[in-house]
């Protein structure tokens, strides 16, 4: 059998160091079409750290060798094993020698989107994690850093612009002939996987930066011919993003050039590159008529992570690919604290918090749960998941709240300078909070090696006799694959007793201590803490700002959460009470469609409509307040038995409820936030359109003709893309009659523009009946529509499998069969786009048992399937396991 059909999984317990470094790496890539030559020149030495007498083991991956050499001289064919996949010069010297490598490849043929590809006729990279191994040979692990030197040739006319990493050391015409080169030099060791290049016909927004010490930095944000009146908020969002790692971690730019490029065709968000970022361009591009509010913070989210990366993921890297979290959790933090301080704190909290249920909540929750930091995988690709990414920046935060702002600081900066040009793990990252705050950070540790979402149950009970309150806290750790039991965690728990007038008592614990900062820390299986001095009953409000990612359950009574959501002086509580007693009434309500009592509204309408009349709270908060639980969430919190139709009419007879208990409020606050002046994409103006929006969708909900009238109206006088596509949302979700021309008016008006077109895709693939596959299905021969295009994809069919419970769950499994066909489909040409779109199925153990065969049977018959990529067959593999 060969290696490729059944290859094993790596563990992180047999990492070794390279047996080979390389010092330097000489690139000379002669662009081409269809023939790209590749030469590579590098000087390697034997690792003192590695086995001795090693031979020089090379990775590879669809390449074609030209010809190889060793101190300049050319090989035999004897001295070497050459595969496609793998190069191994047998028995080198043990000394520095240099290897120099010609391989051949062919962008065009670069379906995959990993190693050198082609998007809207430029060329550019993708190397993470393991992609540069498809553009010549090399030891392509992030253990080994080299300094790179890198020239670009291409054809003047079909690439006049020629980027690569660090800084342009010089660029000219080559005589006689229609091409032109440059040449790039990065002084900063790197790992392959942040190599990148880009050549193309590009347009180019410039700015420039000082920073802090005074470097003057060039920025260049290239983006297709046409489109550079839209780059303008990501280059204001780059600068922003260099200021404030500057002033909250001392982190300065380190290159004379910082370049980002947007491209169309991208597996992923972004990619931090040294000095040289390369984005899908739905994460750069944006003006009013075309991008939502959603859209400009995400661009300024991703921006700022992307360029974050190059202190925490370039200049210190991971040693091995199970140290993901150390630079994307890392990162991720660090991303949130920008936006919640460019924004309001609060309310992106609780867009954090809501991902994170929705997304890693559900990960944790079925077959493809993992550790933060996993022990052992079959394919890297299948591991830039909500888990390393959102709980992993979870984890950091938890550190923040037990060692707070100043011990935080010190551990930070103790990491960026002990471990500046290393390739670094979880446990050199924890030993620097360890040391600069001389604790023990073991048990803590856990939170990276234990999967699944900790329970945590408290039982509050107040004591008139002798005024004290005590706090019973029980933790439990389900078991997730590969883990049944599992040890104690240590969880910060941010709390509040709030006293009958919203104002929090002191917290005096009973041995006298403070609850410091207001946290307890949660270490025992079991634990009580006793308050003393609570002269009055208090409601306690717990796990303040979500300050663990736990399940929360507690003796709240139903008054108590009505009473949080009015009164707590903690926002992100004040939200989530509000989000409990929702979710709390809809899985009630869910379960009484199968018989039973249907329970009643009135706690939350009595909730929001205080939330509605207090007119001191920030607009952008009220609109999160007034979004109910998602079909998904509702789905996670029943966990068996799950049936997605029971669960959409029970929101919908919420959101009819609603829209009629509050619609006093409701007609007086839309008007009141009318637009005026022109469209700003700030977190001021974007709350006010989010509130309008959500008082236009919860009106609409009966479908009363003078609501569905305002929503037409809505959508005609829209004069920016949030307002427009809300707008046609609450028509194609709830007005039949108008969906249609909506659509149609909404298309001939975009119809060359293929990120609205996504939103449009996205937006009918999310329709909640029955012959919304039939739609989708047409819509994959539509002229806009692109197999070959992630985001086409995503937009379109990704909507339909993640975003449409009723339809991807149909009773019949037509959807299921859909996804699994398209999958199979998409395999061949882009293997990571279609795993991520198995995934889809990830929560199939939950549904009731006749949805539950049809979805097993249809991931079974992908799983049988000959020649899968192993992308597929390893989320094939975990998801029946
Ligand atoms: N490091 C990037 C994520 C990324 C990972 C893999 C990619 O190609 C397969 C591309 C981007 C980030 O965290 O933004
Ligand atoms: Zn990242």
């Amino acid at each position: 059998m060969s290696r490729d059909a059944e290859p094993q999984p790596v563990r992180l317990s047999d990492y070794r160091p390279p047996d080979w470094l390389v010092d330097t790496v000489h690139l000379d890539i002669r662009l081409d079409r269809h023939a790209t030559r590749v030469m590579a020149r590098l000087a390697m030495r034997p690792n003192p750290d590695g086995r001795e007498g090693s031979p020089i083991a090379l990775d590879g991956d669809e390449l074609v060798l030209k010809a190889v050499s060793l101190d300049g001289t050319p090989l035999a064919g004897t001295a070497y094993g050459a595969t496609p996949s793998g190069l191994t010069l047998f028995a080198p010297p043990q000394q520095p020698v240099l290897v120099e490598i010609e391989t051949w490849l062919d962008p065009s043929a670069n379906s995959k989107l990993m190693g050198l590809y082609r998007s809207s006729g430029a060329y550019c990279t993708q190397c993470e994690a393991e992609g540069f191994r498809r553009i010549t040979y090399f030891p392509d692990r992030p253990d080994v850093l080299a300094v790179y030197t890198t020239r670009i040739e291409a054809e003047r006319e079909e690439a006049p612009i020629l980027l690569g990493n660090g800084n342009r050391v010089a660029a000219g015409e080559i005589e006689g002939t229609s091409r032109h080169y440059t040449i790039w030099h990065d002084p900063w060791p790197k790992p392959s996987y942040l190599f990148a290049l880009v050549g193309g016909r590009l347009d180019k927004v410039a700015d420039e930066f000082r920073t802090a010490t005074g470097r003057q930095v060039e920025l260049g944000i290239y983006v297709e011919p046409g489109k550079a009146d839209r780059a303008g908020y990501a280059m204001d969002a780059l600068k922003r993003s260099m200021r404030w790692d500057e002033e909250v971690f001392g982190c300065e730019y380190d290159l004379d050039v910082f370049n980002i490029v947007a491209v169309a065709d991208f597996n992923m968000g972004a990619m931090e590159n040294k000095g040289l970022n390369i984005f899908n361009d739905k994460y750069v591009l944006a003006s009013p008529e075309t991008a939502t509010d959603a859209d400009y913070a995400n661009i300024e989210a991703i921006i700022a992570h992307e360029y974050f990366h190059n202190w925490t993921g370039n200049r210190i890297t991971c040693r091995d690919w199970f140290q993901l979290c150390l630079k994307e959790g890392l990162t991720v933090f660090r991303d949130q604290e920008f936006s919640s301080d460019q924004r309001s704190r609060p309310v992106k909290r609780i867009a954090d918090v809501r991902l994170l249920k929705s997304h890693q909540f559900a990960e944790d929750a079925g077959p493809l749960a993992h550790p933060v930091r996993p022990s052992t995988y079959r394919e890297i690709n299948n591991f830039y998941t909500a888990t390393v990414y959102e709980k992993g920046a979870e984890v950091v935060r938890m550190l923040r709240t037990l060692l707070g702002e100043e011990g935080f600081r010190a551990g930070m900066d103790l990491y960026f300078d002990r471990h500046d040009g290393d390739a670094a793990t979880v446990e050199d990252f924890l030993a620097c909070f360890a040391d600069a705050n001389g604790i023990d950070l073991t048990q803590f540790a856990r939170w990276y090696a234990q999967s699944g979402t900790p329970e945590l149950d408290v039982h509050g009970s107040w004591d008139a006799a002798t005024r004290s309150y005590r706090l019973d806290i029980a933790q439990h750790l389900p078991p997730t694959p590969g883990q049944d039991d599992k040890a104690p965690m240590v969880i910060p728990l941010a709390l509040g007793l709030v006293g009958p007038d919203g104002e929090d008592l002191p917290l005096v614990l009973d041995d006298g201590a403070n609850a410091e900062r207001g946290v307890l820390v949660v270490s025992q299986p079991r634990q009580s803490f006793v308050f003393r001095e609570v002269a009055t009953r208090p409601v306690a409000s717990l796990n303040r700002g979500f300050s663990a990612p736990v399940k929360l359950t507690s003796n709240l009574s139903t008054d108590d959460l009505v009473f949080l959501a009015r009164r707590d002086s903690d926002p992100f509580n004040r939200f989530d009470a509000a989000q409990t007693l929702a979710l709390a009434h809809l899985v009630a309500a869910t379960r009484a469609r199968s018989g039973g009592a249907a329970p009643s509204a009135t706690p939350l309408v009595e909730a929001l409509s205080a939330t509605l009349e207090d007119a001191a709270l920030d607009p952008a908060f009220v609109a999160q307040a007034l979004s109910l639980p998602s079909e998904a969430d509702v789905a996670r919190e029943i966990g068996r038995e799950v049936d997605p139709d029971a669960i959409h009419a029970a929101r919908g007879d919420l959101r009819r409820t609603l829209g009629d208990a509050l619609r006093p409020l409701l007609e007086m606050t839309y008007p009141r936030l009318a637009p005026f002046g022109t469209y700003a994409p700030d977190a001021g103006s974007a709350g006010r359109r989010a509130l309008r929006n959500a008082c236009l969708d919860l009106l609409a909900a009966t479908a009363a003709p003078a609501d569905i009238a305002r929503a037409v109206a809505h959508f005609e006088a829209a004069d920016n893309m949030t307002d427009r596509l809300f707008a046609l949302s609450v028509l194609a979700h709830g007005a039949p009659q108008q969906r249609e021309p909506a659509l149609a008016a909404f298309y001939e008006r975009f119809r060359d523009d293929p990120l609205v077109i996504d939103k449009w895709f996205a937006l009918q693939a999310q329709i909640a009946e029955p012959a919304t596959l039939d739609r989708v299905r047409a819509l994959t021969g539509h002229p806009a529509f692109a197999m070959s295009n992630p985001n086409r994809v995503r937009a379109l069919i990704g909507s339909y499998s993640s975003a449409n419970p009723t339809q991807f769950n149909r009773a019949d499994g037509a959807g299921y069969r859909f996804i699994a066909d398209t999958v199979l489909a998409l395999d061949g040409r882009n293997p990571q786009v279609a795993a991520r779109l198995l995934a889809a199925f990830k929560s199939w153990r939950a549904l009731e048992p006749r949805r539950r065969s049809l979805a097993e049977a249809e991931v079974r018959r992908v799983a049988d399937t000959p020649g899968l990529s192993p992308d597929v067959a390893d989320i094939a593999a975990r998801s029946l396991s």
